[in-house]
């Protein structure tokens, strides 16, 4: 499926990044995902750092099976391999990803390209290298990423400035802090452990999603 530009950009409103460590026992990603989507989550990245390739594809294929029930972007992280040989609708991949790798000719033009940038230069070469969207973060001080710089406002706000593709927000967010990022720009929030970590993730979704339509001044 292709999406449209402006498809991709509204779809940047509740980024959901997976998280299977805060599953509880007999839960499976996929039963929390659906949960997740069920209550508005508008884009979904599978994200699993402690699975071998096997499992991560596996785990992958179901959850783009669900994302297209849901009719939400589904988008692979760090493995263009694994995107393309299930057919996702697109990859996300950070600067160690794509030194001297040309990602866009890779997927071809109609797969999404989600690519993270943590400076203006960084974001301007992503959107030349043909990305739909630019991830930036860490916005907020965050424990689920180790190797994460902290970013200010107007670092975001001039990186939102600089490109024309959408930007979402990425790090630490959560409902007591998201409202800070209204001003800035950005199309949206990702989000993993406000979602994942939450004790109803269904319900967690539904209260960030009311909260980034205010900040990303949809109402
Ligand atoms: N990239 C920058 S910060 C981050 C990623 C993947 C982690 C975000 O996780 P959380 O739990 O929403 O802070
Ligand atoms: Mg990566």
């Amino acid at each position: 499926m292709r999406y449209s530009r402006e498809e991709i950009r509204k779809a940047m409103l509740l980024y959901a990044v997976s998280d299977r460590t805060w599953l509880r026992e007999g839960e499976s990603l996929t039963d929390v995902c659906r949960q997740v989507l069920q209550n508005g989550a508008t884009f979904l990245q599978v994200r699993e750092k402690d699975l071998g390739m096997d499992e991560f594809e596996s785990e992958a294929v179901g959850l783009k099976r669900l994302c297209s029930e849901y009719h939400v972007p589904f988008v692979v992280n760090d493995s263009v391999e694994i995107a393309m040989d299930i057919d996702a609708d697109g990859v996300h991949v950070g600067q160690s990803d794509i030194q001297g790798r040309d990602i866009r000719s890779m997927i071809g033009p109609d797969k999404i390209l989600g690519m993270t940038a943590r400076t203006v230069e960084e974001a301007v070469c992503a959107q030349k290298a043909g990305a739909d969207y630019i991830g930036v973060g860490a916005v907020f001080p965050t424990s689920t990423k180790k190797d994460t710089r902290h970013l200010s406002m107007e670092e975001l706000r001039e990186i939102c400035v600089a490109v024309s593709i959408p930007v979402v927000a990425i790090g630490g967010i959560n409902e007591n802090n998201i409202s800070g990022l209204g001003g800035s720009g950005v199309a949206g929030v990702a989000v993993v452990s406000a979602i994942f970590a939450a004790d109803d993730p269904g319900a967690a979704t539904a209260h960030l999603l009311k909260l980034a339509k205010e900040a990303a001044g949809h109402e």
